[in-house]
């Protein structure tokens, strides 16, 4: 069994994909890393702090402790980094170039890490958006998806080091509250219906944007990272794609459970981050190259996420 190692372990999508691959790989080749300490329901992990701009750290770590696969996910998100673009270009820039130094000085066999829709612009193709096309961010965090997906493919063909990536939509779920992304509106939503408030929007209702519930997108991230390497073509990130809606779809879809539920709408600089994303977007290849199936669609994800966080 494969040392694996994850870092941002403790966001959303790391916690997660930890208890996932626990559960696929067993607990025990799990180590999990954050800035920050886990909290209680990632207390049976095996847990190291590392901050990943802390280079000889993270090569110590990957060393001493036998790592054969990593999965960085230690970064900043569109909105806060909009608050701070410096340091989101430094922890999602730098923190990745560490982790690749170190994979490849320490023979790591594979290496995930997470790309976005937010490395596409208002240029771009915002329907079917293909998987290679004109690409001009317009945040901080996208510039660095983008840079980042150079970079993982900078090491594929100059050191044959095994990166994989995904462009992830607007991931949904309910176990982590929502971590500073233009697309977290879809989470915080949810936790609006269940207290019976009026849920106040920061997009406008009819932005439309390409959203997956977590499990699908745990499902890919394990699905592409144990294909084939032959199979593997797509070595910047691929598109992956699941549903798309607006605030006003989703409003809609909440109050089929909850008829008296609504939002308000007050647009801000999010909604003019999410205007340059695609609506959605073609995942052919992902589909091709690995069998990448979507299984949740919107209906199944509202009665999930209600269901799960009215407990
Ligand atoms: C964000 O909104 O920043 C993220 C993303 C789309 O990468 N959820």
């Amino acid at each position: 069994m494969k040392k694996i190692l994850v870092t941002g372990a403790c966001g959303q999508l790391g916690s997660e994909l930890s208890s996932a691959l626990a559960e696929q790989y067993g607990l025990e080749n799990i180590l999990i890393s954050d800035i920050s300490q886990p909290e209680r329901h990632l207390s049976k992990f095996n847990f190291s702090r590392l901050d990943v701009l802390n280079h000889q750290a993270v090569d110590q770590l990957i060393r001493e402790q036998k790592i054969e696969v990593v999965y960085h996910l230690a970064a900043m998100l569109s909105a806060s980094g909009e608050s701070r673009p410096r340091n989101a270009w430094t922890l999602n820039m730098d923190g990745l170039i560490n982790v690749l130094e170190a994979s490849r000085d320490n023979q790591v066999d594979r290496v995930f890490w997470p790309s976005s829709i937010a490395a596409f612009g208002s240029h771009t193709q915002s329907t079917d958006t293909p998987q290679y096309t004109i690409m001009d961010p317009e945040t901080v965090y996208g510039i660095s998806k983008l840079s980042g997906e150079l970079w993982c493919q900078y090491f594929y063909d100059r050191f044959k080091l095994d990166v994989r990536s995904l462009r992830y939509p607007g991931l949904i779920s309910y176990k982590s509250p929502p971590g500073g992304g233009t697309t977290d509106y879809a989470v915080s939503i949810f936790h609006s219906a269940v207290k019976k408030e009026v849920f106040e929007c920061f997009l406008h209702q009819d932005t439309k944007l390409p959203m997956m519930y977590i499990s699908d997108a745990i499902r890919a991230t394990i699905e592409l990272m144990a294909a084939p390497r032959e199979n593997i073509t797509v070595h910047t990130s691929y598109n992956l794609s699941a549903f798309s809606i607006t605030p006003r779809e989703l409003t809609e879809a909440i109050q089929l459970h909850y008829p008296s539920f609504s939002s308000i709408y007050k647009p801000d600089f999010r909604d003019l981050i999410a205007k340059t994303w695609p609506h959605n977007l073609d995942d052919s290849s992902a589909r091709k190259d690995w069998n990448w199936r979507h299984q949740f669609e919107l209906p199944q994800v509202v009665e999930v996420m209600i269901r799960n966080l009215n407990v």
